[in-house]
């Protein structure tokens, strides 16, 4: 397969320094051959260029939206590399970075496709606005912002209006949701998996249900927006949010496999791995280097 690589070496939507080493740390172990040796065509686009912006910065453009214009700028640039990937019949791989660049990937698919799918892999929800969010982040807003819920800048993004629809967002592996998502996974009765759903309905039985449902959608394309954090804190402790009792690699490994099989994904976002946290044994790199060439073995 034809694979664009981006990088995106964006930290400011998770509030902590970092993340913007996700994509040089991968390169430097290697991410280049393990898509060349699993039999990929790569085109490496390289890293988009993150602007600087200082710590008075953060609030200038709303009081609970750090970098509000930046994270909007670099999202509006990365919806155009994924957008101009699709054109070029190549598979977008976002390598972030934190996790605000899911706005940008789902803009790009959305302009290209008719009508997409979103699974989101995460132990989080992403689905914040800036009148829910306790923190400001904005790597906690992506998928809201994406079903056109949050702040316009953000919900605008690219192109103005709604890029997944609520009934296309698959949510799997949630182990800490703030109230304000909750209520929104009810208001658009999304169809939400938290971990505690994976662990009592099974993982594969949860996978197979939005297998399923994704085939009956009548979707032309589907993206999965994968955040390291989904995997237990013990094997990805250099994470931004680390939250307990999350995946082992093997269903990790065994997610990814399943839904790659079905021959449907069109773009992916690896996110959210900080060197700076990680543990001496360089543990989280080691998860993701694994994840990731299973990934490719399945792509
Ligand atoms: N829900 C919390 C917030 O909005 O601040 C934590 C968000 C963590 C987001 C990481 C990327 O998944
Ligand atoms: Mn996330
Ligand atoms: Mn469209
Ligand atoms: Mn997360």
């Amino acid at each position: 397969m034809k694979i664009n690589l981006i990088g995106v070496p964006l930290t400011y939507g998770c509030g902590k320094d970092g993340a913007q080493y996700g994509p040089s740390v991968l390169r430097e172990n290697n991410m280049i051959d393990l898509i060349k040796n699993n039999g990929h065509t790569l085109y490496d686009l390289g890293d988009l260029v993150i602007p600087p912006a200082s710590e008075e910065d953060q609030f200038k453009g709303h009081e609970n939206i750090k970098y509000l214009d930046l994270i909007t700028e670099v999202n509006t640039n990365l919806a155009h590399q994924v957008y101009c990937s699709l054109e070029g019949e190549s598979f977008p791989f976002v390598i972030g970075g934190d996790h605000s660049l899911g706005m940008g990937s789902i803009a790009g698919i959305s302009k290209h496709f008719n009508e997409v799918a979103v699974i989101w892999i995460d132990a989080h929800s992403d689905i914040n606005t800036h009148l829910t969010s306790p923190s400001g982040n904005p790597h906690g807003m992506p998928l809201a912002a994406s079903m056109g819920v949050g702040h316009p800048k953000f919900t605008d993004i690219y192109f103005k209006g709604q890029k997944v629809h609520p009934k296309n967002v698959y949510i799997i592996g949630v182990r800490d949701p703030d109230a304000g998502e909750l209520a929104l996974v009810d208001d658009l009765n999304l169809s939400y998996y938290s971990m505690k759903t994976v662990r009592e309905k099974g993982l594969e039985n949860v996978l197979n249900e939005v297998i399923e449902n994704i085939k009956g959608s009548g979707v032309d394309g589907v993206h999965i927006s994968y955040d390291i954090d989904v995997f237990d804190k013990s094997i990805v402790p250099g994470t931004g949010t680390p939250v307990a009792d999350g995946f082992t690699l093997e269903e990790g490994k065994f997610t990814i496999e399943t839904l790659l099989k079905e021959k449907f994904v069109t773009s992916m976002d690896f996110v959210e791995l900080n060197p700076l946290l990680d543990d001496a044994s360089k543990t989280t790199v080691k998860t993701a280097v694994e994840f990731l060439n299973h990934t490719f073995k399945c792509l």
